[in-house]
């Protein structure tokens, strides 16, 4: 890329195009210093962030009832800069108990917004301020944390998510505008068995041992007649709360240089996404820079992923940039991109087909420092085991459902670099995130990686992977899948340092 140096300055100016999301300036007034997490009351808060049931229009004639961040969908894209203290309150206006968790960042237990881990709800019709030092930099963001269980109108179905970008201490942004992007569903509603895409993931090498084990498993199930196991579909799809046809466009011109920072705010879906006749320079995953900048012609984003982008506008025209899948792109996901001079209806095209290898984003070898202890992990499904739903066992171990602490099946220590080798006897792809740490890619489906830090990974259905981090943030640690109707079934574990 070849930017002029006015780019940058205009970038620091504040020249930030958001799309159907406004920007929560932060109050500077009355700023305390507090040593604490968990801050009493003294003076304004840097932000407000308010949980409540409101009307939300996806389309003129789609306006949901929904709970939200600020009354508005995705909540305010909250700037801060790293390690630069932040005060919050948290306002909740419903009837149930909340927890926000910020997601990616490395804070401590009492402000992380997960029970498990001890965070305090926000009671009903109550509120609390926190505070924290915002790391690391990058793309972050904001949900709620609570278990939905069988009721769609919680944790993340609702509509409580909101973006947050950390600015590094050095920024190497080359760009004309940055653009905000949240992928996500509504109108969920249970289904037996469904439809997830499977055939994307590369390298695509199974374990036989996982799949017999799997399949034998789901057959024993269905030979007692049982049905398959709930799963969650949806009516409507959205980017920036706004179905597609109906929000603004982004509005370029060729030769500019856009930085999207995409996020998956879905409760439980993979997301792809793809722009006739552009490609995306993928700069950063889950917020963490790559070792270089990555080529691809599509984008695929399992729940709470985020993927930084920069696309190069070299292909005048109306565009539908959407997902791959037609009848998700047909209910709303999908936004349009439209150059300066050009008109007419947006025009969509299938890109080539491609596979979507993590491996790809970093160094083909593994990395060179070996951890000091491997954790084993068995991912296995028990269909339709609770009235219905589907339950999820981490070695045979499934998390209660009170949400509230259970006895830690892993243990560390400080400084220590641990290594998590798992494996997934079930055909469904997981998103699997920690809390609080970031891990390092080592392994994917039998192919060595290194240089790739993310908080979220997918696992492919009985398939492998590994992956490494650093005991570096002392306290329980939460770790889950994220796809919504899987955690809230058992998918969870605890970590603690000793
Ligand atoms: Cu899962």
């Amino acid at each position: 890329m070849n930017r002029t140096p006015n780019s940058r300055r205009d970038f620091l100016k504040g020249i930030v195009v958001t799309t159907g999301s406004s920007i929560a300036l932060p109050r500077l007034l009355g700023r305390t210093s507090p040593t604490q997490n968990a801050v009493p009351y003294s003076g304004p808060a840097d932000y407000t962030l308010t949980i409540a049931t409101k009307p939300i229009e996806l389309a003129p004639n789609r306006i949901l009832s929904l709970t939200t961040y600020n009354g508005q969908f995705p909540g305010p894209l909250l700037r801060f800069k790293e390690g630069q203290r932040v005060e919050i309150d948290v306002r909740n206006e419903t009837d149930t108990p909340e927890q926000l968790h910020w997601h990616g960042q490395f804070v401590s237990t009492d402000v992380d917004g997960a029970a498990e881990e001890g965070t305090p709800f926000i009671p009903p019709h109550g509120s609390r301020r926190i505070s924290f030092e915002p790391k690391p930099s990058g793309l972050r963001f904001y949900h709620s944390h609570v278990r939905a269980g069988a009721n769609l109108a919680l944790g993340q179905y609702s509509g409580l998510v909101g973006p947050v970008y950390i600015e590094p201490k050095q920024n190497p942004g080359n760009y004309d505008h940055e653009i905000f992007l949240t992928l996500k569903e509504f109108q969920p509603t249970l289904s037996r068995g469904g439809d997830m895409a499977q055939d994307f993931l590369s390298p695509e090498q199974t374990v036989a041992a996982l799949k017999g084990s799997g399949e034998r498993s789901m057959k024993a199930s269905l030979a007692k007649g049982n049905p398959h196991g709930y799963e969650v579909g949806y009516d409507s799809f959205t980017i920036n709360g706004r179905m597609l046809g109906h929000g603004e466009p982004i509005r370029v011109k060729a030769g500019q240089h856009v930085l999207f920072h995409l996020l998956n705010g879905s409760a439980t879906e993979i997301r792809s996404l793809a722009l006739p006749g552009h490609s995306f320079s993928v700069i950063a995953m889950d917020g963490n820079p790559l070792l270089k900048p990555v080529r691809v012609p599509g984008l695929w984003l399992g729940t709470a992923e985020r993927i930084s982008a920069i696309v190069e506008m070299n292909h005048p025209g109306v565009w539908i940039m959407g997902d791959l899948a037609d009848d998700d792109r047909h209910h709303g996901m999908g936004i349009v991109i439209e150059y300066a001079g050009s008109k007419g209806k947006p025009q969509w095209a299938q890109p080539s087909p491609f596979k979507w290898n993590y491996a790809h984003f970093g160094h083909p070898v593994g990395s060179s420092t070996q951890p000091d202890e491997v954790f084993e992990m068995l991912f296995e499904k028990q269909n339709a085991a609770l009235d219905g739903f589907n339950q999820w066992t981490i070695n045979g171990v499934a998390y209660p459902a009170d949400q509230m602490s259970a006895k830690p099946s892993f243990h560390l220590h400080e400084g220590r670099r641990y290594r998590i080798r798992m494996r997934n006897a079930s055909d469904d792809i997981h998103p699997i995130h920690l809390h609080r740490h970031s891990f390092e890619l080592a392994r994917i489906a039998g192919q060595p990686t290194s240089g790739i830090f993310k908080d979220v990974v997918m696992l492919g259905g009985y398939q492998e992977a590994e992956i490494d981090f650093v005991a570096n943030n002392p306290g329980l640690t939460l770790f889950h899948c994220h796809q919504q109707l899987h955690m809230d079934f058992g998918f969870m574990t605890l970590f603690d340092y000793l």
